[in-house]
């Protein structure tokens, strides 16, 4: 066997000239905590004398997964084993967690010493954030000497909101079943809670609603409380509180009260009870989310009551020790005004009447997570109530989770908008937090898809740090999840973000909205004209007819626009000033009016069509050439998903042409291709197993 030898090096040789992890298959578990080994600088910095990792508050359960965290992380990524106590000459990072100059509520500080680095916090948790942001830097390629900073989370509440049924299907799921294991609890606790709990903590989620804001009642039964209690256990120390969704008629459907009215003393006394049985259970429980009097959810209006008289019940019987999380999602099929109007007219009457341990959580639109929408006009407009934004983490609207969608950009958006009201979204809701629809599931790698856990990242990396940049957490996620090859990242990084421009360009561009198929909104729908609600149906939206397209909600529509603030509807008021990504939200429109670009409004449809198309092939080939950066089984993963997205972007176009052919009569622009078919047959397609309906 005298060849082995020789051969065996020329292999070596061979796999270290490739970029790292090229040699690897994976399958996606592990998220952005792959800690991949270290090269050059980086490696040389952590290499140089022996490692150990130490804290003199080990013992506490917060701390010892710091610890442990630390160790393995640094042990992956440097190839040799990391001591557990202080040894001489060796490199140290010390966790110091009861360090009175710091911050509560999760901030850190990393502060490099000639030899190592220590970790100061003022509790456990800062120094468990502290730990998952030392190995982020480090898992980035960044040498430990060039490592010294503080951080602390910008918003209280960093939440994810699980739309998860307790039979396992998830509503708006596209990673497969729930994660929750509801039928096994308490007794068995699948790994995957304290994976799903390390993920989060790593990206500063210090909160979970476990359950649809569609609430089963059950879900408050005892038997369901000691199943909860085992995960609140289990993620306590990992600084994640659980939430449920609770069901506002719970006292009549398993209280065995007559009514659920929220002035009646029986129904205040049971909610009363129910929450001390539940603190009995899980003292740090954070509280209800309530979905009510929205999409057919009982709630206060069912018995001439106000969502403050609803919000304020609930709130007195959690006291001091939780908080009611109540949602401003709603709009009602007996009320003809604007959709986009409704929750705004609901809510913001009620500003200053809500207690104080209830927070108004509102979606980041007034419609419904459109893969574009102007912020909601309610932020800034109740300065005397709390609120927090609502974003969308599963794609409903954007491609289920075969497209590929980073959703930074998007977030960042409505985040960084100015509301006119002296703050931007991002300063009204950082005194109150951020709760994100999760995108989790039983797939193997968590999100359906691997880039969909780029959607995870972000989400908590925001919540943490509004200002944080998409293209900051796009490198962040893609160094720490494929490779930190600069060569890799900077062609990843742009096709990440312009990414989610390309779902509204081929699914709803020009700021239309909500041309989905009805119920599983999977595909294009923009002929669906005749559903009983009448906000349900594509064409509410859309408005096309021979003349022209869009929404006018100016003073000569619906005045929708008039709920945004002077400065911020001045902006929207005049189609000929507004922001061709706006113009049909806010304005009907020929199909001849004139845009910026010098094309009539049909002539831009079109090349916005075509635009979305074109970057869906652009984004395949760059990720074709990225193969040598990637594990075979992951790039094999990827590029298929983009080979759907491919078709389906066509489908999305072809389809919509064809409909707005059929109501403009006109003809497409001189060299655009012609739908692949006619408008019958995309009418003719349905999709009744389509997921998460
Ligand atoms: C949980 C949209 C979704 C529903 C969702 C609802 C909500 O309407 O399609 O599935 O219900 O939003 O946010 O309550």
């Amino acid at each position: 066997m005298i060849w082995k030898a020789p051969f065996a090096a020329v292999v070596a040789a061979f796999l270290a000239m490739l970029p790292s992890n090229a040699a690897q298959a994976e399958d996606g578990y592990d998220l952005w905590l792959r800690h991949a080994p270290l090269e050059g600088e980086a490696l040389d910095a952590l290499t140089v004398r022996p490692l150990a990792v130490v804290s003199d508050q080990a013992g506490n359960a917060t701390v010892d997964i710091a610890l442990a965290e630390l160790r393995a992380g640094l042990s992956n990524m440097t190839g040799r084993a990391v001591a557990t106590a202080a040894e001489p000459g060796a490199t140290l990072i010390a966790l110091d967690c009861d360090h009175p100059q710091i911050a509560d509520g999760g901030a850190f500080s990393l502060n490099g010493s000639s030899n190592g680095l220590t970790v100061y916090a003022f509790e456990p948790l800062g120094c468990l954030y502290g730990a998952y942001a030392l190995l982020r830097d480090l898992a980035q390629g960044t040498p430990l000497g060039e490592i010294g900073y503080s951080d602390a989370p910008a918003m209280p509440l960093r939440m994810l909101n699980h739309w998860d049924n307790p039979d396992g299907h998830v509503e708006r799921g596209y990673a497969g079943r729930s994660i929750f294991d509801w039928w096994h609890l308490p007794e068995r606790l699948d790994q995957r809670m304290i994976d799903y709990a390390r993920a989060n903590a790593s990206i500063g989620i210090n909160g979970v609603v476990v359950n649809n804001v569609n609430a089963r009642a059950f879900m408050l039964e005892p038997r369901y409380i000691v199943k909860l209690a085992r995960l609140a256990d289990a993620w306590r120390p990992y600084g994640i509180r659980v939430y449920l969704s609770a069901r506002f008629s719970a006292p009549r459907d398993i209280g065995g009260l007559p009514t659920a009215d929220p002035l009646d003393p029986a129904v205040r006394a049971w909610w009363k009870a129910k929450a001390d049985e539940i603190y009995a259970a899980i003292p740090d429980f954070g509280g209800f989310l309530v979905k009510a009097n929205s999409e057919g959810q009982p709630g206060p209006q069912d018995y001439g009551r106000t969502h403050a008289d609803g919000a304020n019940m609930m709130a007195e019987a959690l006291g001091d020790r939780g908080t009611v999380i109540w949602r401003a999602f709603v709009y009602s099929e007996f009320d003809d005004t604007d959709r986009h109007a409704q929750a705004y007219a609901e809510f913001v009457p009620l500003d200053g009447q809500f207690a104080p341990n209830v927070i108004v959580q509102v979606k980041n639109g007034a419609i419904d997570f459109q893969p574009r929408e102007p912020f909601h006009p309610m932020f800034g407009a109740m300065p005397n109530t709390r609120l927090m934004l609502e974003a969308q983490i599963t794609k409903e609207y954007l491609g289920f989770a075969s497209h590929l969608a980073f959703l930074a950009p998007m977030w960042e958006e409505v985040l960084e908008a100015d509301t006119g009201h002296g703050a931007t979204v991002a300063e009204v809701v950082a005194p109150v937090g951020m709760a994100g629809v999760a995108n989790t599931g039983s797939d193997r790698n968590w999100s359906g898809s691997d880039f969909d856990q780029a959607n995870w990242y972000a989400f908590g990396r925001l919540a943490w740090d509004p200002s944080l940049s998409s293209e900051t957490i796009a490198r962040e996620w893609a160094a720490q999840t494929f490779s930190r090859a600069p060569a890799f990242l900077d062609s990843v990084v742009p096709m990440m973000l312009g990414s989610r421009e390309a779902v509204v360009d081929y699914m709803t561009p020009l700021g239309l909205a909500h041309l989905m198929d009805t119920g599983h909104h999977y595909g294009p729908a923009p002929w669906v004209c005749d559903l009983e609600r009448p906000e349900w149906n594509p064409c509410y939206y859309h408005r096309a007819d021979a003349h022209g397209i869009g929404f006018d909600r100016t003073e000569r529509g619906t005045h929708a626009l008039a709920q945004y603030a002077p400065s911020v509807a001045a902006q929207w008021a005049d189609p000929a000033t507004t922001d061709p990504i706006w113009l049909l939200w806010f304005h009907r429109v020929s199909w001849d009016h004139p845009m910026p670009s010098g094309r009539s409004l049909w002539a831009e449809l079109v090349h916005r069509y075509d635009s979305g198309v074109a970057a869906v092939d652009a984004m395949a080939a760059t990720w074709a050439d990225l193969a040598p950066y990637v594990d075979a089984q992951r790039h094999r993963a990827v590029t298929e998903n983009l080979a759907i997205q491919a078709n389906e972007a066509r489908w999305w176009r072809d389809a919509s042409l064809a409909y707005w052919q059929s109501v403009n009569g006109r003809e497409l622009p001189a060299g655009t291709p012609s739908p692949a078919h006619a408008l019958d047959y995309y009418r003719s397609l349905t999709f009744p197993e389509a997921p998460g309906n």
